[in-house]
């Protein structure tokens, strides 16, 4: 890739202080476009990234010189699609420091993942009277598979309250804990509407304490901050390719290895079988076991021409520039009066920020940015009960990624307090 200590022209004219992309702009073709007139501020990464050429070259080549469907005998394209789509695994397995590549399935994306534990891991171990342990302030994506998977077995979701500054309240872990003794706790690695970082790796080692596996919402923390699934020492982890630089329609189920082995299969078809028979099948090994039919095979390469991308970045560093752009906006919007942020301070928190301005409903100030250019998103970002918890319809939500800058925040900060004049009359 191109220089990475890139400094982005329009920041370095803003003056001192200011923080430029961490990541060339230029590699970022849509973020050239104007939008209602204006040059566009994109500021809905959590919700999905924008990709750099070298994602959409590496899926533009493959598909125009190495397209075919994989894993099919012995014709020379086939055999490189299968090399393209495999050696990407092999990327993401390095990228969360796996132990095996085996250990590294194909979804669709973070929901399906978890859904794919929720199927076979709960429905093989739940029964009647057991508990599952989230929180409040999960994606529906981490609630909604195992309600159904309680609905299914009998078991009890349990959730642990937050704290009114958006953090996990610890002690209320360690009580359900001790009295649910669950089976499972699925736990986000970071807010997508609070940007708040729980310590994973108290809750991990506490919840391993009395026999309880840990599955990891990853889908905000595997684009955004250095994770190391040994280090962590989690069960699963679920993420999205499309959070991360890459497409959308892939994205992964990490897991420990002798889980996966014991699990049943997901889907049946094509690909997850050993042999099948009029009376009966076996299955593949790991991976295939969990990846039945074609799979999104050019999706594959783009998601590991993302993680090449992130990693000659360094996933340290692209904390640090969140981290850094994270303080200057809570700096920035807590002078605009009227500006209510949710969630901790910027060293607890990703680069997320859900705020809510005045009496204005989030979704008409998100409206009025989009007049100046800005990408906000507005509602209840898929956390319902994190809104009620808050007792708010909805707040607005700035979120940031390798390439944002400084300049950026400038241009929300000066909307916000536009927003204000418009909306006084
Ligand atoms: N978990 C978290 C923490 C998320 O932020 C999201 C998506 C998901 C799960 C689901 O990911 P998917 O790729 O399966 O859709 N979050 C958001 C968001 O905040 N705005 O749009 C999607």
């Amino acid at each position: 890739m191109a220089n990475t200590t890139h400094i982005d022209v329009a920041a370095q004219a803003h003056g001192a202080g200011a923080i430029g992309s961490l990541a060339p702009r230029e590699d970022f073709p849509i973020l050239t476009r104007e939008i209602n007139g204006k040059p566009l501020v994109y500021l809905d990464s959590a919700a999905s990234a924008q990709k750099p050429r070298q994602v959409l070259d590496a899926m533009d080549a493959f598909t125009r010189t190495s397209y075919a469907n994989i894993h099919r005998g012995a014709y020379t394209l086939s055999e490189e699609a299968t090399s393209a789509y495999e050696g990407a695994r092999k990327k993401v397995a390095r990228f969360i420091n796996a132990r095996s590549v085996r250990e590294v399935i194909w979804t669709r994306n973070t929901t399906e993942a978890i859904n794919l534990v929720a199927r076979t891991w709960a429905d093989a171990n739940l029964k009647s009277g057991d508990a599952i342990l989230l929180t409040e302030m999960e994606h529906h994506s981490n609630i909604v598979p195992w309600q159904l998977a309680a609905a299914r077995t009998g078991a009890r979701v349990v959730y642990v309250p937050i704290t009114d500054s958006g953090e996990l309240d610890m002690a209320a872990f360690d009580q359900l804990l001790a009295a649910e003794r669950p089976k499972l706790v699925a736990v986000t690695h970071m807010s997508n509407v609070l940007g708040t970082l729980p310590p994973v790796q108290e809750i991990i080692a506490r919840a391993h304490a009395i026999g309880a596996l840990v599955l990891l919402d990853a889908a905000q923390s595997v684009p955004h901050l250095p994770v190391d699934v040994r280090v962590l020492d989690c069960d699963f982890l679920a993420f999205s390719s499309h959070k991360m630089l890459g497409p959308s329609g892939i994205g992964v189920l990490w897991g420990r290895r002798e889980l996966l082995e014991a699990m049943p299969p997901f889907l049946g078809g094509g690909d997850m079988i050993r042999e099948v028979h009029l009376d009966g099948s076996t299955w593949n090994d790991l991976p295939w076991k969990f990846e039945a039919g074609t799979p999104a095979i050019t999706e594959a390469v783009g998601l590991g021409a993302a993680v090449d991308y992130l990693s000659a970045l360094g996933m340290q560093r692209v904390r640090e520039h969140e981290h850094a752009l994270t303080a200057y906006a809570l700096d920035r919007l807590a002078s605009i009066p009227g500006l209510i942020v949710y969630g901790p301070p910027a060293e607890r928190r990703g680069g997320v920020i859900s705020f809510t301005l005045g009496d204005i409903h989030p979704h008409d100030l998100a409206t009025l940015l989009d007049r100046d250019g800005i990408a906000v998103r507005a509602g209840h970002h898929c956390a319902q009960p994190l809104m009620e918890r808050y007792k708010l319809p909805a707040t607005a939500r700035a979120s940031f990624y390798v390439y944002t800058t400084s300049a950026e925040i400038d241009a929300l900060a000066e909307a916000l307090t536009h927003a204000n004049e418009v909306f006084a009359f």
